[in-house]
């Protein structure tokens, strides 16, 4: 198949997700272009099955916001008609989705169906706030299919944004032979010399993330046993969180990588993850410590309670209690039993459910079914 992607390019957990799945249809031999305004972060190495075309927004004195949504759909009618797509396969419906229509209106000469996948802020922030509300219910029941991460997010979009129709539940994935356990010993002792235990935290740093209560955590772990931070990804609430390792006096213990590209040679090198948001529609970054074989600690929110058990896979807490948080931690810190019990079914339970040779096919039956092959 010949399949249009449009995502957000940058670091977060809608644009991971369509990157991979690019990635991983282009090595089962499908013809992937992706449509956005910057390459996505996890491309990687070039292949003869990916092909990316930039859109470029054009600005005039009388756009004081300039039209994406527009630029984006001309580009989309554009490659569907030069590449002579079969499909497209929007993720996070605004304003792609809207876009999507619109190339699909456009092209009268052929169908052009689209596929919106659901992410969860796009749903329980702006799909939910008055001003998109209308349009996001629009362009979901005017796609030809929808799916949702998780149980949780399908539940949401049919309450709170009024949608009726069907909505497909197909989960994130993990690529399980990459994101691996595996014993980077090098790795860690650059961010632990002396064999401290070390709290891995991966998001892009936006307050929904609750990045603060991260080092907060951290702060109660240090106090009673040697550990260090390791925090990956960039955002708005870094400056926060490096501002309070330095009141904490914990600069040297905390380390601020900023953005990563290989953030699986990273969450390998935890003894647990870290992850306190608000709300997490899935938890994509709780599932790839998983596959490496590292418990998260993490919120009972949203769709986490269907990625990891409580007390089997590593631990779900209230988002805010920050005590219990502290105190989970530190069991699995204190107890190497516990530590690699957890980290063995959090591996099996990624491996059984949530690998990428599980998940993609689930997207190909539903490309051939909206194609009206199947
Ligand atoms: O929260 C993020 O990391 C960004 C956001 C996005 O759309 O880029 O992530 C959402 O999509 C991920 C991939 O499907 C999910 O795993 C995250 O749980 C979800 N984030 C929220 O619901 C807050």
């Amino acid at each position: 198949m010949k399949i249009g992607i449009t995502c957000y390019p940058t670091y977060g957990g809608s644009g991971v997700v369509a990157t991979e799945l690019g990635l991983e249809l282009a090595a089962r031999g499908h013809d992937i272009h992706f449509i956005s305004y910057a390459l996505p972060v996890r491309i990687g190495e070039p292949s003869d099955r990916i092909h990316f075309h930039e859109v470029e927004v054009m600005n005039y004195p009388l756009f004081d916001h300039p039209p994406y949504t527009l630029a984006l759909a001309s580009q989309m009618y554009n490659v569907a008609v030069n590449e002579s797509l079969d499909l497209l396969h929007v993720h996070y419906a605004i304003p792609h989705s809207v876009s999507a229509h619109l190339a699909r209106t456009m092209l009268k000469s052929r169908r052009l169906p689209f596929v919106t996948t659901l992410h969860g802020t796009d749903i329980t922030l702006v799909g939910v706030d008055r001003s998109y509300l209308p349009i996001t219910r629009f362009s979901i029941e005017e796609s030809d299919a929808v799916t949702a991460i998780s149980q949780y997010l399908h539940g949401v979009t049919l309450r709170e944004i009024g949608v009726k129709r069907e909505i497909e539940v197909i989960p994130n994935f993990v690529n399980c032979d990459v994101f691996t356990p595996a014993d980077h010993a090098t790795r860690r002792r650059e961010f632990a010399p002396d064999g401290e235990k070390v709290l891995v935290h991966l998001s892009n740093f936006r307050p929904v993330k609750r990045v603060p209560d991260v080092v907060e955590i951290f702060s109660r772990v240090r106090k009673e046993i040697p550990a260090k931070l390791v925090m990956i990804g960039d955002g708005p609430d870094r400056v926060v969180a490096e501002w309070m390792a330095r009141e904490k006096g914990l600069t040297k213990d905390v380390h601020f990588l900023g953005k990563q590209n290989q953030v699986q040679n990273l969450l390998c090198c935890g003894d647990v993850m870290l992850l306190p948001s608000q709300l997490e529609s899935f938890g994509l970054a709780a599932l790839e410590a998983m596959a490496c074989g590292v418990p998260p600690v993490a919120s009972r929110v949203g769709g986490l309670p269907e990625v990891v058990e409580d007390g089997v896979e590593g631990f779900l807490v209230p988002p805010g209690d920050l005590d219990t948080m502290a105190k989970r931690t530190l069991l699995i810190l204190t107890d190497a039993d516990l530590q690699r019990r957890m980290g063995q079914a959090a591996r099996a339970r990624a491996d059984h459910q949530f690998c990428a040779s599980k998940i993609i096919p689930l997207y190909e039956k539903l490309y051939e079914r909206v194609l009206g092959n199947s």
